[in-house]
């Protein structure tokens, strides 16, 4: 079977995502071609090797900008290379901030192509001439895209049949679609730690009072943690 889902990722810095691709899950995704990534140093596609990637802004201000004329041809050869050209999402902290259920309408694409800022951001004509989807993963800064790209394929690849251990072990996560509430706590042994006991409903064997259990544990642990989630969704036009 060809894999299920491809990601291109364009990025200045492609050693970011060696121990990333190297590891547990997602190595054994890799190497069983559920998934496919393929890194491309955005470097090698400008015409001259050497050209400069970055420049200062016009109007003056701090740091370095992305050049347009280094950065679209990369994501257009990239992108048309092969078909189909898939998705674009391009990282930048004023993009439409990732959750959930934009993960589940990503993993059901058959290819994403992502696009790794860095410096100040990119100059403004590249969102103008390719039109890509800006995607953020929260309000703080981070020194380019690649931590967000590295979130959104660990957060769509575990969505991919075949890739988790468990068919079904993500539909009971936090936060898919028509589930926003936390997952309930947790036991393993010992029974008892320093004084710390697990709830004796866990250990009964009752299956139906387990379950009823976990359910309220759940819904008391979100009102807790997370009193958010139980608003409703268009509180936040933002969260996709
Ligand atoms: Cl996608 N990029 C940068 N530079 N900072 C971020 C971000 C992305 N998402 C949150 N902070």
């Amino acid at each position: 079977m060809p894999p299920a889902i491809r990601f291109d990722v364009l990025t200045l810095f492609p050693g970011i995502f060696e121990g990333f691709l190297s590891e547990s899950v997602l190595k054994g995704a890799l190497a069983t071609q559920k998934i496919e990534i393929r890194l491309h140093n955005m470097r090698d596609w400008a015409e001259d090797k050497h050209a400069t990637m970055d420049d200062r802004p016009f109007g003056g201000g701090p740091g370095m900008l992305l050049k347009v004329d280094r950065v679209v041809p990369a994501v257009e050869a990239i992108r048309y290379q092969q078909e189909p050209a898939g998705r674009l999402l391009m990282f930048t902290p004023q993009g439409h901030c990732f959750g959930q259920a934009f993960a589940e309408e990503l993993a059901a694409e058959q290819r994403i192509v992502m696009l790794c800022g860095r410096y100040e951001g990119f100059d403004e004509r590249v969102a103008e001439i390719l039109k890509p989807e800006e995607v953020s993963i929260g309000d703080y800064i981070l020194n380019g895209g690649e931590v967000a790209a590295m979130a959104v394929i660990e957060t769509v690849m575990r969505l991919i049949p075949g890739v988790l251990g468990d068919e079904n072990s993500h539909r009971f996560d936090s936060f898919s679609t028509g589930n926003r509430i936390l997952d309930c706590a947790h036991y393993t042994r010992p029974r008892e730690y320093r004084g710390f006991s697990v709830p004796e409903i866990l250990l009964s064997g009752n299956h139906a009072e387990i379950a009823k259990w976990r359910e309220e544990n759940s819904l008391q642990r979100t009102k807790e943690k997370r009193p958010d989630l139980l608003e409703p969704v268009f509180s936040d036009p933002t969260l996709r």
